[in-house]
This record gives C-alpha cells, structure tokens and sequence, in this order.
C-alpha cells in the first residue's frame, strides 16, 4: 500500500528489471550500432508482427510520425474522414499530411466512431476513413470496411490505444488496409517512444523503410520523399525486453479494471463504456462517465476532489479536436453533440500494472465521497 498522500498519475510506464535492460545494451556499446535500422530494430520487428498477428509491421520513432507516414504512403487526396474525439495526433497527422479532416461524430457506448453516420459525410473528395479505437475499444470494422469498399475509400486506424487487442480472435491489426500502434512510455507496451504501422501489402515493406529513413534505398538511390522517423536500437531494446512482460501487465490491469467495475459499476451517475463482446481487450485506459444529474456532482468536480488527495484522474478527451484554438474555425458549425457530451463527462482513471488493488479502493472511496 502507498504512503498516504504520494501522488498516482493516470498511468505509470512499465520497465523491465535494470539489469536485464542493461544487459541488453552491452553489446551496443561493442558494435557502437546505434540507429539506422539495427539488430534490435529488426529483430522488434519480426517479435512484434507475430505478438500482434499482423502479416506486415514497419517501426517508427514514435505513433504520431507512424500514422503520418500511413497517410503519406496510401498516397491520399483531398477530405479524410476521421473522429473529434481522440488524442491531437489524430487530425493533426491529417492536416499535416495536406489533407482535410472531416468529423464524424462518434457512440456514446464506446467512443468509437459512429458508423452509421459515415455516408452522409462522404463526397467526391473524400480519400479515406481514419477511425479510432479509442481506449482499445475495437470500432465497428465490418460496417466500416464495407462502406470503405462501396466508395473505394482507405481504411487507416488509428490504434495507439489497441496494442495486442484482438478481435473475434484477429489481431486489431489486421482490419482496414493499415493499422498505426503507439508505443509510447504511457501505453500498456513501450518502448519509451514509438509506434509502427502494421499493413497487408509486403510491395510497401521497403515504401516504410524507405520513409522514415529521409527516402533512402541504397547510398545512391533516394526514392521517396522521407523524413528521419527511425526508432532506434536502445528503444528498440527497451521494446524486446518489455515484450516479455506484457501479457502479466494486461493480466494485472484486468484484476483492476475488474475491481473498478465492482465497486463502481451500481453507483448511480457512474456509467462504464461497454466495448464490443467479441473483442479481448488490453485494459490500458479505465474511462468512466460522471452523469452529473444522478451522481450529485460533476466530472470536474470529481477531478478536483482526487487532485486534493493526489490523485490525478486525466479528462481523456477534453476538449474535442474541433474546440481546439487551431481548429475552432476551421470547424465552426460542425454537430458533434455525442463527442461534446462525453468530452464533458468522461474521467480516466489510473490504472497500470503496479497501480495497487488498495489503491484502486482507495480511488473508489475518494469518488463516492464526492457524491454524498
Ligand atoms: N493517436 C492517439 C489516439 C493517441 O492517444 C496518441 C498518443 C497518438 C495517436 C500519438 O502516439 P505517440 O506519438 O504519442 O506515440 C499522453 C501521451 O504522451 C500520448 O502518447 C498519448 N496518446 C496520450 C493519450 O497521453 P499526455 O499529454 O496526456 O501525457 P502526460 O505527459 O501528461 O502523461 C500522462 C501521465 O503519465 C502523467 O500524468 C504521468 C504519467 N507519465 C508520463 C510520462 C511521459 C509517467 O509516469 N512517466 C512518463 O514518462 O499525452
């Protein structure tokens, strides 16, 4: 149990034990092989395609820099349809790739994008659908595969919540022409930074080598226009060693997120996300709607309270992309009631494989103070 008053974050980055960590860099400091697509990289690679049941995996720096070079190599034009109501990364690798977002409002029972609203949001512009798996929650791929292949749109998810979540038994990867996972020190699996992009086609495998690598194919062939998005070997390292611990960490978030559910789940005013039944999900987020009218307070107010306490619950996501001061006009006038009430009421709560199971009471209790 925790000393009263130490501070718990939303999330606390996993580390394999030092010395196992250590023992991998020893052979970095011999060969002085540092970046540019080393051992550990590749190996990463091959470990992480069988561990995410994806037939193509390419590493970058980081998932926001992966998702740009998936929107660049789909080689996209004109409106990309995608959600307000997920991280800035989102639409700001569509805006940065040249393209023009399009918000589709999203469920209020997963967060996930709305499917049935994605016809009337398509026009002749329109290149391809980016949905998000928000919190690992698997979207409705099916529907939105289908209406991806009534228009001859791409499919790009956005998965940086979703590492090894699979649906009806498929790795969350496999759906869509193209998947982008993050790996940043916050998610369930890190390398401290980094991301990848798990596709179909092996004609692309060089197209991504060559991307995050400035275009580079061979010291005198430069083929595409690239930026430097390599991960590189100690990241690398930190990945192939914390890959052997990830299965305990989901297991350990799950008896969590299950004692989240038992103490808060009849609580009036507290409503938990009910994600798809046929996916296995990761446990990385613990998000939780604060319905004001019926719980006595409000969301804000619940986040204030825990803060007193140091605890610090995350408004994962407020505001919604289309609130942001960079996108307030460009988005004026967009309807987006269901993404707005969640961004209002949503709460995240800690949850990571060393969070205590007398923490999680302990966060439980402070909430329900706040009602009475
Ligand atoms: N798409 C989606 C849907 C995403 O959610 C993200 C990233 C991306 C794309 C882009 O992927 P990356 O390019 O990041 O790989 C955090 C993460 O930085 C970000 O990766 C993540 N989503 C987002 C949801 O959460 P912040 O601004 O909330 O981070 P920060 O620094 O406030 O950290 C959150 C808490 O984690 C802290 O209160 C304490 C704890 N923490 C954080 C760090 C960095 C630690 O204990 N140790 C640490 O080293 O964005």
């Amino acid at each position: 149990m925790r000393i009263m008053g130490q501070e718990i974050f939303v999330t606390r980055p996993s580390l394999p034990p030092f010395e196992e960590y250590a023992a991998m860099l020893r052979p970095l400091w011999e060969s002085r092989w540092l970046t540019n697509m080393g051992t550990y990289h590749d190996q990463l690679e091959r470990e992480l395609k069988d561990y995410l049941q994806v037939p193509e995996l390419s590493l970058f720096c980081n998932g926001h820099l992966a998702l740009e070079g998936a929107l660049q190599i789909a080689g996209l034009s004109g409106e990309v349809i995608t959600t307000p109501y997920t991280f800035a990364s989102t639409v700001h690798a569509i805006v940065r790739q040249g393209l023009t977002p399009v918000l589709c409002d999203v469920k209020p029972e997963d967060g996930t994008l709305d499917e049935t609203q994605l016809e009337s949001l398509i026009t002749e512009r329109t290149s391809a659908i980016v949905p998000v798996h928000v919190y690992g929650h698997c979207c409705n791929v099916e529907a939105i595969g289908s209406i991806a292949e009534k228009y001859g749109l791409k499919v790009i998810y956005d998965a940086a919540h979703a590492f090894g979540v699979t649906l009806g038994g498929r790795g969350i990867g496999t759906f869509g022409d193209m998947s982008m996972f993050s790996f940043h020190a916050t998610k369930i699996f890190n390398t401290v930074e980094g991301g990848a992009v798990a596709f179909h086609n092996p004609a692309l495998r060089t197209k991504f080598r060559a991307i995050k690598n400035f275009g580079i194919q061979d010291e005198e062939t430069i083929t595409e226009i690239g930026g430097n998005a390599k991960l590189n070997e100690l990241q690398a390292a930190m990945g192939l060693c914390n890959l052997r611990y990830v299965d305990r960490d989901i297991a350990r978030s799950r008896v969590l997120s299950e004692r989240y559910h038992e103490r808060l789940s009849c609580v009036s005013g507290i409503r938990f996300f009910t994600p798809r039944a046929d996916a296995a999900p990761n446990y990385a987020y613990m998000p939780v709607c604060i319905e004001p009218e019926t719980f006595g307070a409000d969301r804000d107010a619940v986040q204030a309270a825990l803060r007193e306490h140091g605890v610090y619950l995350r408004k994962y996501f407020y505001p919604i992309v289309s609130e942001y001061a960079c996108y307030r006009q460009r988005f004026a006038g967009c309807c987006l009631p269901q993404a707005e009430r969640l961004s209002r009421q949503v709460l995240t709560l800690p949850i990571y494989a060393d969070l205590e199971l007398q923490d999680v009471d302990r966060i439980c209790d402070l909430i329900l103070q706040v009602a009475h």
